[in-house]
């Protein structure tokens, strides 16, 4: 099925897409949750029970990001080409925290878990950049107070960011590709059945089949930087 150049598209993307850029995903073998417990780093009762561990995995994984090797791959490449030529809306909801989306040239882009190079005050709500390590002992530019700056990510038993407006577009879209996730984390996972009841087409791009497969009603299954690209040059075909 090929959408209207005029209908609105969005974009679900998930840990796979960065894979390829050399940013280790969730749930595989080799994943970020089979080296450290979600428990003990990515809940709030973590952060409030040991900081300083909190501080570290993410203070690490933002090293990572920064490292020379670390930029976007030509799957994120292909969104931004997408949203560039595309004549209709195209909104890509990242359920990641690195940037590579907004380095590829991604404007039109929700980070619904938050962002690893920001900062949020506990104290006053301040989100700021946060290019370098952060630590118990730091001030809040905003409201000087210390101790409770937090990396600006949402963890688990929190709320994601920007949900309004988020099922505002999920329920106005004609085109609904969900791209590198493992479908486990809701409510990302649930998206793909708020866009098929509104009427658009599905489509999962995927290493694999996801937890969510069956809800599609397409399936590409590839390395992101194969599929992705192809995909979107055959719906820029039709523009
Ligand atoms: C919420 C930021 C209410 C942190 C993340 C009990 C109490 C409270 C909540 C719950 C509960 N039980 C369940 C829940 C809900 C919970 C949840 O879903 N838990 C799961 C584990 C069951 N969710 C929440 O708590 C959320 N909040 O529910 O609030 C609410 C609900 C609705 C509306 C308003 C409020 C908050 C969840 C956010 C947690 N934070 N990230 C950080 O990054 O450190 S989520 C975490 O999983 C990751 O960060 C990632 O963002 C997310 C999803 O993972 P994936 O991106 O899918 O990665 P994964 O490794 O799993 O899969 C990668 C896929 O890529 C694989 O399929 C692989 O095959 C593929 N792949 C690999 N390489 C490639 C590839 N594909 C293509 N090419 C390749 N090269």
């Amino acid at each position: 099925m090929t959408p209207n150049p005029t209908d609105a598209v969005v974009i679900l993307t998930g840990a796979g897409i960065s894979q390829e850029s050399g940013i280790a995903t969730f749930r595989e073998a080799d994943g970020i949750w089979a080296k450290v417990r979600i428990e003990d780093v990515a809940t709030p009762d973590a952060f409030q029970r040991d900081p300083d561990g909190v501080h570290a995995f993410y203070n690490a994984r933002r090293r990572g990001l920064a490292e020379p090797g670390i930029a976007p791959n030509a799957a994120h490449h292909a969104l931004a080409t997408l949203e560039a030529r595309w004549p209709g809306p195209v909104l890509v909801v990242t359920q990641n925290i690195d940037d590579l989306h907004e380095r590829a040239g991604s404007r039109t882009l929700i980070h619904m878990h938050g962002e690893l190079l920001k900062s949020r005050c506990a104290h006053c709500g301040a989100v700021a950049p946060c290019p370098g390590d952060l630590a118990t002992d730091m001030t809040c530019d905003a409201c000087g107070r210390t101790g409770g700056l937090r990396p600006h990510v949402v963890w688990f038993g929190e709320v994601p960011l920007e949900m309004e407006r988020i099922y505002a577009a999920l329920e106005a879209c004609a085109l609904f590709l969900s791209i590198g996730t493992s479908g486990h984390v809701y409510p990302a996972a649930g998206f793909v059945s708020i866009a098929r009841t509104a009427g658009a087409h599905t489509v999962e791009l995927n290493l694999e089949a996801s937890a969510g497969a069956t809800l599609f009603a397409d399936h590409i299954h590839g390395r992101a930087t194969e599929v992705v690209p192809a995909y979107v040059d055959r719906l820029l075909q039709a523009v």
